[in-house]
């Protein structure tokens, strides 16, 4: 019987823990640089004895066009790597390992994020219904994200260059290694869904088509730092974002055929609905998630299989006897920096405050008391 207190080898990780720290947006690096509050958030959660086996950074821009909150970090410039150097260090300094998750937003940006205050770019010139966060003086506020324009054919390798780049990047930061956003609604899950992609080119209408820009994002990372230090997530049914799609299993069993092929560290799998209902539906049926597993694995998949959303002592103990590998957990690592402790002693956890989520500084971060 798995447990989550034992090592997991992921790829090239080798982890301590089945325990993963989710990918959370913090809103805390102005100019989209690291900082060393940051590297205490990170270095407190970071030693597998009593926080994360694997630590997944917040969601981190691939380019200036792929940001679309305020105060997000970067991982394009050499100014940007220098500043994620000290965070890598500490979680190391603890004994931990982190990956960085290389984003880009795509429609789900605002123009006064934007270079030069342009509209952002998408699959198709569809306004999502969905809201971005922008702080001015230390208040953060919620503003409707804006139309975005159609990328045109010749910009696409531009957009895959720029994660290679930031794959790059991140390695030359000292990370363990990268997981690429390929969910919630961003860039390629909008290039994934129906609903957001409406081209007539190679990108656009068949599953195969939609399926081509996160084959070749995933080709290019896996290229340039190799596949056992890259996972992936995804999110087959969430709404986030305004993502939808009216068959999302044979889409994603798609993605996971092809994933089985790239020799991953891991693949990430949101259940439900991201940051709520796990049992939530979309398209014509329930999604079987035991089917995308076995897609992933028919085609030759090694990589640790990850879950999330939601999960807690039980359910992660229901979810490793059924095969899951690694269990990532998101707000209960914002509130318990010692989570692997608690869940040692099943409690008690300390509760999150939703209020200091999103931007300002150490209160909501680094304070949280451990046992
Ligand atoms: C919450 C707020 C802002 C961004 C995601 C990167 O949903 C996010 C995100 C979450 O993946």
């Amino acid at each position: 019987m798995k447990n989550l207190f034992e090592p997991c080898q992921a790829g090239q990780l080798q982890l301590a823990t089945r325990i993963v720290m989710a990918p959370l947006t913090r809103n805390r690096a102005p100019h989209a640089l690291a900082n060393a509050l940051m590297a205490e958030y990170y270095a407190q959660r970071a030693n597998p004895a009593t926080g994360a086996g694997l630590i997944i950074t917040e969601a981190t821009a691939i380019s200036h066009q792929g940001q679309g909150y305020s105060d997000v970090p970067g991982i394009w410039s050499a100014e940007q790597v220098r500043a994620w150097q000290p965070v890598t260090a500490a979680v190391h300094a603890q004994g931990g390992k982190i990956v960085m998750q290389l984003w880009h937003v795509g429609r789900i940006s605002h123009t006064s994020l934007q270079p030069n205050g342009q509209a952002p770019v998408a699959p198709s010139a569809i306004v999502a219904k969905s809201k971005t966060v922008l702080i001015e003086n230390g208040v953060p506020r919620f503003e409707p994200t804006s139309m975005p324009r159609a990328l045109e054919l010749t910009e696409i390798p531009g957009i895959i260059s720029d994660y290679r780049h930031a794959a790059k990047n991140a390695m030359l930061a000292g990370f363990d290694g990268i997981e690429v956003h390929a969910a919630n609604g961003y860039l390629i899950d909008q290039f994934l869904r129906a609903d957001s992609n409406q081209r007539q080119d190679a990108y656009g209408g068949s599953i195969e088509n939609r399926t081509r820009f996160l084959k070749e994002v995933m080709t290019a990372v896996t290229q340039e730092i190799g596949g056992g230090r890259c996972g992936i997530r995804i999110s087959p049914v969430t709404p986030a974002n305004d993502a939808s799609d009216a068959s999302p299993q044979n889409l994603f069993e798609h993605v996971a055929g092809f994933l089985g092929a790239l020799n991953l560290a891991y693949v990430h799998t949101i259940e439900g609905s991201t940051g709520a209902a796990r049992d939530y539906q979309q398209g014509e049926k329930s999604f079987d998630y035991t089917a995308l597993k076995t897609a992933y694995q028919q085609a030759g998949g090694q990589g640790a299989w990850m879950l999330n959303n939601g999960y807690d002592n039980e359910l992660a103990k229901n979810a490793l006897s059924h095969g899951a590998d690694l269990i990532a957990f998101g707000k209960a690592f914002i509130a318990n920096p010692d989570l692997a402790s608690r869940l040692q002693q099943n409690g008690p956890y300390n509760t999150p405050d939703r209020g200091t989520f999103y931007g300002g500084g150490a209160k909501g971060y680094t304070d949280y008391p451990g046992l």
